[in-house]
């Protein structure tokens, strides 16, 4: 009754309303687009945006003097200003533009890591990481010497916080972990993970990519150092993101990348760096994609943060318990703080049979490790087949899942 009192107001057929795509036939039947945690599709307001900038816009920012420089200028800075407020940074310099979470935890490893790893300091991540939040620390341990400690997560798909207090210790330079879990849903502890790193004088990197559309994001309250966000994961366009440090960390970082752009001064004796954010965004930015990330973030703002987040728990519940009532499947990632991701694994066949057998019914998963092999390993899976939800979707979808799972596993028993 709770959860029904609390999603009067949220009219799903309003939101659902906004998103072409959804409209659209898959293999003659309706399409069920149940892949959101990969990437979420996009509201016409987003579509909008980035017709609207090539048609009526398009120019080179932050350099020209005509009219179009001026307001493509002042679009892509405007979506600075929107993602400040989004996550609550206290200061829009410390917005940088990346391509997404994968460059903003490269431009922190091979910035912030380079420069301030050596050998024998420490670098814990956790077990249940995207390769992504691996895989750049992994290199950078290699060029440094310093070590990789990985917190262990339990059957359940939560971290084991006990060991992650003895893993830590005043040889830990960086924590660097993930805010929601891609292939289990899991909410780790960050706030936490954030006071007792910073109290042995770590720095803490928070790989926001599943929790930014999901969760309130206050980088103020949680005090992370850095924050990496995926665009396209917040129903705006691919090609774009952000990473959010405090001011203090990112003035004394070396640039990541030398071009246009990122200079104050060129010589060919001495060269100096331009102020923040410009000193990490160097050449012609993904300008269309970057001013029409605002669109995608003014939708989710007009919807409420809140609104959607108690409609997706709702759909999250409903669908758990509909997939346990078949017989054989086991839900992967049992934690007791989730995001609207179900994974599953089903007795005595393969997720990628499951995963085109659905796709004959119009139904959209993703199947398989989700980049995170070390994760997989861990469980004993080979992967799992995940349905993760976003606010247009309904109890009436996650019926069609339900069917067309009964059916994908009678064809293949
Ligand atoms: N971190 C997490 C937790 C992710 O889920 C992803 C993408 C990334 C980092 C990388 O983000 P990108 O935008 O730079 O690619 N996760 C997924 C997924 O679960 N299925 O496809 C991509």
């Amino acid at each position: 009754m709770q959860a029904v009192a609390e999603n009067i107001g949220f009219d799903v057929m309003a939101v659902r309303k906004q998103f072409p795509v959804l409209t659209r036939m898959v293999k003659g039947k309706p399409l069920v687009y149940f892949d959101n945690a990969a990437t979420a599709q996009k509201p016409q307001a987003v579509i909008d945006a980035l017709d609207n900038y090539y048609k009526l816009h398009n120019a080179n920012i932050h350099r020209g003097i005509h009219s179009l420089a001026e307001e493509a200028t002042a679009a892509y800075e405007a979506t600075r200003d929107t993602v400040q407020h989004f996550i609550n940074a206290p200061q829009r310099e410390e917005i940088i533009f990346t391509r997404g979470v994968t460059e903003s935890i490269n431009l922190v490893a091979y910035t912030w890591g380079r420069t301030n790893l050596k050998a024998g300091d420490e670098i814990i991540i956790s077990g249940m990481e995207h390769h992504s939040n691996i895989v750049p620390w992994q290199l950078i341990a290699e060029m440094t010497g310093a070590v990789l400690k990985v917190i262990p997560v339990t059957e359940n798909g939560e971290l084991e916080m006990e060991v992650f207090y003895t893993l830590l210790s005043t040889k830990t330079k960086l924590v660097a972990i993930v805010h929601a879990s891609n292939s289990l849903g899991t909410i780790n502890p960050v706030k936490e993970i954030i006071v007792a790193a910073h109290a042995k004088g770590a720095v803490v990197l928070v790989d926001g990519a599943q929790s930014t559309v999901h969760l309130d994001i206050d980088v103020q309250d949680l005090d992370c150092d850095f924050f990496a966000i995926s665009s396209h994961k917040v129903y705006g366009p691919t090609g774009t993101g952000v990473l959010y440090g405090k001011t203090v960390l990112l003035e004394a970082m070396p640039p990541f990348m030398g071009g246009g752009e990122m200079i104050k001064d060129v010589s060919f004796e001495k060269t100096t760096w331009n102020d923040l954010p410009y000193k990490f965004e160097a050449g012609t930015p993904n300008i269309a994609d970057t001013v029409a990330f605002k669109a995608a973030i003014d939708f989710v703002n007009s919807v409420g943060k809140i609104a959607a987040l108690n409609y997706e728990n709702d759909l999250l519940q409903y669908a758990t318990n509909q997939l346990e009532q078949i017989d054989g499947l086991r839900i992967v990632g049992k934690a007791k703080h989730k995001v609207s991701v179900a994974s599953f694994v089903i007795e005595g066949v393969h997720p990628q049979d499951i995963g085109i057998l659905l796709d004959n019914q119009g139904v959209a998963v993703r199947t398989g490790h989700h980049c995170t092999q070390p994760l997989m390993h861990r469980l004993g899976l080979p992967g799992t087949i995940r349905a993760s939800f976003a606010m247009y979707n309904t109890k009436e979808e996650i019926d069609v899942l339900i069917a067309a799972l009964t059916k994908a596993i009678k064809l293949l028993r």
